[in-house]
């Protein structure tokens, strides 16, 4: 659903629904470039998606997430009925790349716990003409929990993003070799994750996937390649550590929660916090 400026009943009411409003990047940075972000909402009623944001289209009216059974469909890899950006934008190897959630007068619910994941594949060619099937990632970020808070759940990724406004820093790994690459950003929120408890993989519900690919170009003489990356469809099954548990259980003590996703990629760069 759509709606500007919602009152408040309708803001707390998405702390605690599945089926309202969440979250979609508004804009993204990348190399001193400010780009506009791809707004499915708009989309829905006829904005025209741009040649010129490296930001995917997606059909993701609402900033909705994925649950568990949608984590080995075409979705999970870069969001509901996602196809490539038109353009790749330029980004030194070793800069960062920053995104933006925003959406309604809010970054994203910050009841909606959980990390902070990044991938990145390389495209072998133009990104604008690659079958999202075939990227094959790894995983470049990851932050989860942070510290415990006098709440049960604490003070996680998401929090952090929420609390600068919206916006997160991507490191993109120095030396890496030049070409296009599909850095998937993904949040995950983990307040409904215990749905998944002793269900399996697959489950209906659980944790909430939120992922945005983005298209980015390197240039230079770097060498490092990317290798040992797995297809989205096969990062996530619902029922891991750090997918399937219960948050909100006192005395607080998520710190030893479990990163979902293959291990960080050896070539990887944290930016800094
Ligand atoms: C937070 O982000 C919104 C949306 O981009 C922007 O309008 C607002 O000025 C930002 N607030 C601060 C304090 O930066
Ligand atoms: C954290 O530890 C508790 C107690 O040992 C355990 O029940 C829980 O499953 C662990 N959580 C994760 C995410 O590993
Ligand atoms: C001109 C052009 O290539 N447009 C494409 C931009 O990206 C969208 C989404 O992937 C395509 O549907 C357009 O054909
Ligand atoms: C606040 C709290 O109880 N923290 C504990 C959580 O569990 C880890 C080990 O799993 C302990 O080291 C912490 O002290
Ligand atoms: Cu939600």
């Amino acid at each position: 659903m759509l709606f500007v400026n919602p009152p408040t009943f309708l803001l707390l009411s998405a702390l605690t629904s599945t089926g309202l409003a969440h979250s979609h990047l508004e804009k993204l940075w990348a190399n001193n470039v400010e780009y506009e972000a791809w707004d499915p909402n708009a989309g829905s009623i006829g904005a025209k998606y741009p040649s010129d944001t490296p930001s995917w289209y997606t059909t993701n009216v609402g900033g909705n997430p994925l649950k568990p059974n949608m984590a080995k469909t075409n979705d999970i890899i870069c969001a509901k009925g996602a196809s490539p950006a038109n353009m790749s934008a330029p980004i030194d190897a070793g800069s960062e790349l920053t995104v933006k959630w925003w959406m309604s007068g809010y970054p994203f619910p910050d009841g909606h716990w959980g990390p902070i994941i990044d991938y990145i594949a390389p495209c072998n060619g133009p990104c604008s003409s690659v079958n999202p099937a075939d990227l094959q990632f790894v995983k470049i970020a990851e932050r989860g929990f942070i510290r415990t808070t006098s709440s049960a759940e604490g003070y996680w990724a998401t929090n952090e993003m929420v609390a600068n406004n919206g916006t997160w820093a991507i490191r993109i790994p120095s030396g890496l070799k030049a070409g296009e690459y599909v850095i998937r950003h993904e949040l995950i929120a983990l307040h409904i994750a215990y749905e998944a408890i002793g269900k399996g993989p697959y489950y209906t519900d659980g944790a909430e996937f939120y992922p945005q690919c983005i298209s980015i170009k390197i240039d230079g003489t770097g060498t490092k390649a990317i290798t040992g990356g797995v297809a989205a469809k096969s990062l996530y099954r619902g029922d891991e550590p750090g997918l399937a548990l219960n948050i909100h259980v006192m005395p607080n003590n998520n710190t030893n929660y479990t990163i979902p996703g293959p291990a960080l990629w050896s070539g990887a760069e944290l930016a800094e916090f």
